[in-house]
């Protein structure tokens, strides 16, 4: 198909499905796909035009593959919109040794070739005030004030990534909090030696997840979209 046609047909998928939302079909992923390819016939008569055609040359065999790709688009376009409003969200931060030590891409590049999402990031210089309401929980702590003194001691990477599972995984990915106990193919673990200098920070749970990102972010730093490979990193069988 050329870039114009699957523009028009990904055009006409998704308005179909956005005027389907109302309907009962819309809980029913490939019933809502039935109709809009269906339905997509009527919406593009030049499509239509190319029905009937008995000659076996490429434009034939090219409409036949984009009349099968129609359900499958409108499909995957209704399955992305679900998932968005469903998913997890998580703040990561990259303290200063990491910022320091040249890994913010290493760390970036984790999560991101995991299948997780950026929704939102800057550098930023906390506070001793502010580093002392992120780790308010550990203020009883030996360690509170030198822990403070060091997350406000340079330029830290804020980030919030959401996905399926994002909070739990994101500390799988990010290793023990004592690097010597990390094991090896984590962040820590890999890249990591004491517990002082452990280079990044992630959310313990859905609770702390939610306070952190409220903490370090407004509500309109954070962007909602749909990533393209999403339709290739979810999905049931
Ligand atoms: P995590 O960062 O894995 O959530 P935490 O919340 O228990 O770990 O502690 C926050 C940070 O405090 C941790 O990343 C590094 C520092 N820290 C923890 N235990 C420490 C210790 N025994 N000595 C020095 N710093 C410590
Ligand atoms: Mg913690």
């Amino acid at each position: 198909m050329s870039s114009l046609l699957c523009r028009s047909v990904s055009r006409a998928a998704r308005s179909l499905l956005s005027a389907s939302k109302n309907a009962r079909f819309y809980s029913e992923g490939r019933a809502a796909a039935a109709v809009a390819a269906v339905s997509l016939n009527g919406k593009l008569p030049f499509l239509a035009a190319f029905h009937g055609r008995s000659d076996s040359g490429n434009a034939s065999r090219s409409w036949v593959s984009g009349v099968l790709a129609l359900p499958a688009a409108a499909y995957m376009l209704q399955e992305q919109e679900v998932h968005a409003s469903e998913m997890e969200r998580t703040f990561i931060a990259i303290k200063p040794d990491g910022v320091q030590r040249g890994l913010i891409s290493e760390i970036i590049s984790r999560f991101e070739r995991k299948g997780f999402k950026l929704v939102a990031i800057k550098v930023a210089a906390p506070s001793k005030a502010f580093a002392q309401k992120h780790y308010h929980d550990l203020k009883e702590r030996p360690f509170f004030n030198g822990l403070c003194d060091f997350l406000s001691s340079g330029p830290v990477v804020a980030m919030v990534w959401e996905g399926e599972g994002v909070i739990r995984y994101g500390r799988k990915l990010i290793g023990a909090t004592d690097p010597q106990k990390s094991e090896p193919g984590t962040i820590r673990g890999d890249l990591a030696v004491v517990v002082g200098r452990n280079i990044i920070h992630g959310s313990d749970g859905p609770e702390t997840a939610k306070d952190e990102i409220n903490l370090w972010f407004k509500p309109e730093e954070l962007v909602s979209y749909t990533s393209n490979a999403e339709k290739w990193i979810y999905g049931d069988n």
